[in-house]
């Protein structure tokens, strides 16, 4: 591959840190696995509207290709040093934001997880997939009382009669996952796990092996966050997941290592968005983010935000949690005196 390989539009992370030293010193190097620097930046060269632009197609990407993803990760997190990584899955007991339900229309916390030893989702064979696939199942089935419920694959769901509703699986991934390789195979070794109520579910083989997720039509964060935890204890124990010292449990994106947790709520605020510049600046000042009403790069419909956390490493689950917590209550005393 040239010197080069990203576009002068491109405004990504990987374009402002991949110099010609860099590209010069990883190009030639490759994990054990097999995976490359040019399969790495593939998203980023394709999408020249990357934000990122980088994948990681094993742990071992994040050692043998630190000279480009430790300034990414450091920009990204606001992170200074390599401090160790301390993860708190503990219960917390907070008040609910908004008792009466008048702005936070739900509450969703997904963590992500990597069974140690095999390729991330961007790049691993399908013999493997379904290894892990058949893992995860495995030990989803031992989940009991509130945290127990069944697991539905995609390509059984495609023969039968649907079994759970289509509101509950996953999309193919969009063109930034799709370049990186994460749509393979799609809708092979792919599926969800959910609770009858719900309130629990595992996407299997998207863009990591897991991506549990905790959810709840109030503003109760305390109880989305136990539930979660609780769900999270077990499957630790059944199942060894991809984890450093640094930069803790590790994720394909860069974005998502650390607690690998994302903590939000549905939200609608007229007021608020009539004043974009404020809500940005609330949001920025707990450490919060924006996103669209249908997640990662949507618009806002009908005043609804998605808002949460934007740091997952250098922080703590609970301190996740409980930031969101506080901004949220701010947020929510804004809208009321605008
Ligand atoms: C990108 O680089 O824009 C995509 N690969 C997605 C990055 C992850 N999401 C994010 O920063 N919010």
């Amino acid at each position: 591959m040239e010197f080069s390989p990203l576009s002068k539009e491109s405004k990504s992370l990987v374009k402002k840190y991949l110099t010609k030293e860099i590209f010069q010193a990883l190009e030639p190097e490759s994990t054990d696995s097999g995976f490359t620097l040019e399969q790495a930046i593939r998203s980023g060269i394709l999408n020249p509207d990357s934000s990122i632009g980088i994948y990681a197609g094993d742990a071992q990407s994040y050692k043998t290709f630190a000279a480009i993803f430790d300034p990414i990760i450091h920009e990204y997190h606001g992170i200074s040093n390599r401090e160790k990584h301390i993860s708190s899955l503990e219960a917390v007991y907070l008040s609910t934001p908004d008792p009466d339900g008048e702005y936070i229309l739900s509450t969703r916390i997904r963590i992500a997880r990597n069974l140690q030893g095999f390729c991330f989702t961007n790049h691993i064979e399908l013999e493997q997939r379904r290894i892990v696939e058949r893992m995860i199942a495995d030990a989803l089935s031992s989940l009991k009382d509130d945290l127990k419920g069944e697991y539905h694959s995609f390509e059984l769901l495609a023969q039968s009669a649907a079994r759970t509703s289509k509101e509950m699986q996953f999309e193919k991934g969009d063109r930034f996952q799709d370049a990186a390789g994460i749509n393979s195979d799609f809708p092979q070794c792919r599926g969800v796990f959910h609770t009858p109520d719900k309130h629990l579910r595992v996407w299997v083989n998207e863009e990591d092996h897991m991506r549990i997720i905790s959810q709840d039509a109030s503003s109760d964060l305390s109880g989305v966050f136990n539930l979660l935890c609780k769900a999270l204890v077990v499957l630790e124990r059944t199942l060894g997941f991809e984890k450093d010292d640094t930069y803790g449990y590790l994720t394909s994106c860069p974005t998502n290592i650390g607690t690998t947790m994302r903590a939000g709520v549905h939200i609608r605020l007229e007021k608020l968005n009539q004043n974009r510049t404020l809500l940005t600046s609330l949001t920025k000042a707990h450490g919060l983010q924006i996103r669209g009403t249908g997640g990662e790069k949507t618009q806002v419909d009908n005043a609804v935000f998605d808002i949460s956390n934007h740091r997952r490493l250098g922080i703590s689950e609970v301190d996740i949690i409980k930031n969101l917590h506080r901004g949220l209550l701010n947020i929510i005393s804004t809208e009321k005196n605008l």
